[in-house]
């Protein structure tokens, strides 16, 4: 990184919240492979750090993520896309899915092509009125990339997905919460307490949270026998957690427990 360049993606942790913030507001959070490893980085340290519960992705200014910056010279045949999606985009997709806390998206502004596919790798969405979802991707002659041909198709459906893809049009957050693309919107003005709040409250959750973001995540590539023992398997690890022996005895003794995430 350069000396006295602005980082960027910003980040900051309090009470258990690592929030990353995308920070190049004048290309709307276009993504390079700087910011990608700096995302997959922040996750990374969130899984090693005992002390951060969960992390929020968001981003500075009026965008929350424009896709890939394409004024990186990305033309027909003189860029290594392979390379770019190989090195940078799937090892920050994998650390969002791969850790085992809850991820929300804030999302504050436009959503576009690899921007659509940060949010949808989120466990949660959070959306400001005025955010926005475009599969960019078709209206540059790409296809969906960074997750969302997988996630699209298990949020909306096969037709939805082929239809938000292959069209590439603007969704608003109104529609984007018809389609259960979105949890929640709330005026832009909310957007920080909403998801703040969001936050606090998974951040006070059991150590099974994680391992619930897992079996959920994943159910969908596995059959029913195979996703019943993924099932005993979270279970037992679940069951050997503090959080269980102080979730029974919160319940016996009519007392909400605290749960510390071990
Ligand atoms: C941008 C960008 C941007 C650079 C806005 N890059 N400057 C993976 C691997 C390898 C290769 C390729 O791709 C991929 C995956 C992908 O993500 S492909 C999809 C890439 N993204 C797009 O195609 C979206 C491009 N951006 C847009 O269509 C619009 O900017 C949206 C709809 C996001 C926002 O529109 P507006 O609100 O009207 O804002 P704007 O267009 O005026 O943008 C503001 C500035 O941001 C502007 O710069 P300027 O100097 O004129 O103020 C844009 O050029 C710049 N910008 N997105 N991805």
């Amino acid at each position: 990184m350069v000396i006295g360049a602005a980082p960027v993606v910003l980040t900051a942790s309090e009470a258990g919240v690592l929030t990353l913030t995308l920070n190049r507001p004048e290309v709307l959070n276009g993504l390079t492979d700087e910011v990608l490893d700096a995302v997959a980085a922040g996750c990374h340290d969130a899984a090693a750090d005992a002390a951060v519960r969960v992390v929020v992705i968001t981003g500075a200014g009026r965008g929350f993520c424009s896709g890939q910056d394409l004024r990186g010279g990305f033309e027909a045949g003189d860029a290594d896309i392979r390379g770019h999606l190989h090195e940078h985009y799937v090892p920050m997709i994998r650390a969002i899915r791969d850790l085992e806390k809850p991820v929300i998206a804030s999302v504050n502004g436009v959503a576009a092509g690899a921007g659509m596919s940060l949010a949808l790798a989120a466990d949660f969405r959070v959306a400001g009125e005025s955010a926005t979802f475009i599969q960019a991707f078709v209206r540059i002659g790409l296809v969906p990339d960074a997750g969302s041909s997988y996630f699209l198709p298990r949020l909306v459906g096969t037709a939805k997905a082929l239809e938000l893809a292959m069209l590439g049009e603007t969704i608003d957050s109104a529609e984007a919460l018809r389609l259960g693309l979105v949890h929640r919107v709330v005026p832009d003005e909310d957007l920080s307490h909403a998801t703040h709040d969001l936050a606090a409250r998974l951040a006070r959750g059991p150590r099974s949270a994680g391992l619930i973001k897992q079996l959920i995540n994943q159910s969908l590539d596995h059959d029913l026998s195979s996703q019943l023992a993924r099932e005993e398997e979270a279970q037992v690890l679940a069951a050997e957690s503090d959080d269980f022996t102080a979730g029974v005895a919160g319940f016996i003794s009519k007392r909400a427990p605290e749960f510390t995430g071990h």
